[in-house]
């Protein structure tokens, strides 16, 4: 049967959930290397079992944290809000520092909070078992209602825009957190693109850090509105290349007029994002990857993905490898929700991130039904994300009995 509206909605989101859980234990210690499948089939037999007596026992990290509070900020406010978005972020970094956050972003949170985005409530009397994400009670709270402007960036942006020396942070932050984004703008490419910038921006003004956001909510929305049966990975990837060429092109014009010379990865002038050319070496991934259908060496292919894609904690090396290992595994292999997260995983690097935003895609594509029942009891918070997922759904405007 194919999945409802409703539990495409709740895929996606039980997406970033399931694939933060299950991939964080192979975040630090397959840093610099690939993951050999041994240990990831023996990891996901050892949830299995587990599952059978216990629920709840994998914590998950700031991926789902973060996509909490992006995704309760536009359930209750039905619109980006900068700084209920923004005393959110703070909020939760403050109640639970321990998850794993960037290396760099802390200090993001450090100045909005000085700034006033800050909940009035002492954090140390809440407990995990009581999270709130009624926002309006910590909004209300914020000594500083967000408006005033400094070199024409909004308040909640400026400490973001002070990272690296004044070029913001280029981490996969924005993108990591961007599902709930794809899931709000349902409607509206526009709308998703707009807020996709709004919402990085409070932490990440790199433009390959944006431009991570964007492309994560751009793919989210289009794997929920694919018909089932009819995912065609290339041309997936140029209806994206399509809806992006604005952002892209409003991107040029601005540096244009702000003199603005950054070198890409390689060293070379970078013009844009350079977000375009990830997505046409996703696009040749994709072909190399069904040439070689059959071809029993898997480890060499999952080496070149990683050389070409990359597996690391920068947007433009993460992100469209995500969106790649989900066009990758469901529409070349007819792989299933698992096989995403394992085939994920299997890069090294950035795993809980990377495996968290291609078991989105997979979840908004498949629904909630393809994540495994033993992983929806094992992670924590299943049931706060089906409700975030199911607010998001009921502003979507579709059948409320579907
Ligand atoms: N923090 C982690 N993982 C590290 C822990 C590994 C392991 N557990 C261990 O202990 O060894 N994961 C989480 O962080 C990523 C999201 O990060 P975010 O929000 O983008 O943060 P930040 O600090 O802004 O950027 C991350 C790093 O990217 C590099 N970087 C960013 N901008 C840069 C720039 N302009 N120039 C140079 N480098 C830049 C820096 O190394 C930052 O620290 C997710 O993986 C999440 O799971
Ligand atoms: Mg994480
Ligand atoms: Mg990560």
């Amino acid at each position: 049967a194919f999945p409802s509206l409703k539990s495409r909605f709740r895929g996606a989101l039980g997406g970033v959930l399931a694939g933060d859980c299950l991939g964080s234990i192979f975040e630090g210690p397959y840093w610099n290397s690939q993951v050999p499948a041994s240990e990831i089939t023996g990891h996901f037999s050892e949830v299995q079992q587990m599952a059978l007596s216990k629920q709840e026992f994998l914590q998950f990290t700031d991926d789902t944290a973060m996509s909490l509070s992006v995704a309760a900020s536009l359930a209750t406010k039905r619109a980006f809000d900068g700084p209920d978005m923004a005393t959110r972020f703070v909020t939760e970094y403050y109640r639970e520092n321990w998850r794993g956050y960037g290396g760099n972003v802390v200090t993001v949170f450090e100045r909005l909070r000085e700034r006033g985005f800050r909940p009035e409530a002492p954090y140390a009397t809440r407990s995990t078992a009581s999270r709130n994400h009624d926002i309006d009670d910590a909004t209300a709270n914020a000594a500083n209602d967000g408006t005033t402007q400094h070199n024409n960036i909004p308040e909640w942006e400026i400490p973001a825009s002070e990272q690296f020396n004044g070029t913001g942070s280029k981490g996969n932050g924005g993108g990591m957190r961007a599902a709930p984004v794809g899931l709000f703008g349902y409607h509206s490419v526009d709308e998703t693109v707009r807020v996709a910038v709004s919402q990085a921006r409070i932490t990440h003004t790199h433009p390959e850090g944006v431009a991570g956001s964007v492309l994560q909510s751009l793919a989210v929305r289009k794997a929920l509105r694919m018909p089932v049966g009819e995912l065609n990975p290339l041309r997936f990837v140029d209806e994206i290349k399509e809806e992006m060429r604005e952002f892209e092109t409003s991107l040029q014009r601005q540096q244009d007029s702000s003199g603005y010379d950054a070198p890409n990865n390689q060293g070379q002038p970078q013009q844009g994002s350079g977000i375009m050319e990830c997505l046409d070496a996703v696009k040749d991934m994709l072909r190399e990857g069904q040439e070689r259908l059959g071809d029993q060496r898997d480890t060499d292919f999952v080496s070149r993905v990683c050389e070409v894609l990359g597996s690391d904690v920068t947007a433009s090396r993460s992100v469209p490898t995500a969106l790649f290992c989900f066009l990758y595994i469901v529409g070349v292999k007819a792989g299933s929700f698992a096989d995403v997260v394992a085939f994920s995983i299997s890069l090294g690097g950035d795993t809980d991130t990377i495996a968290s935003m291609a078991a989105s895609l997979a979840g908004a594509y498949m629904g909630a039904e393809a994540i495994p029942e033993a992983w929806q009891r094992a992670c924590e918070g299943w049931r706060e994300m089906m409700q975030m997922a199911d607010a998001l759904y009921g502003l979507s405007g579709a059948p409320v009995s579907e």
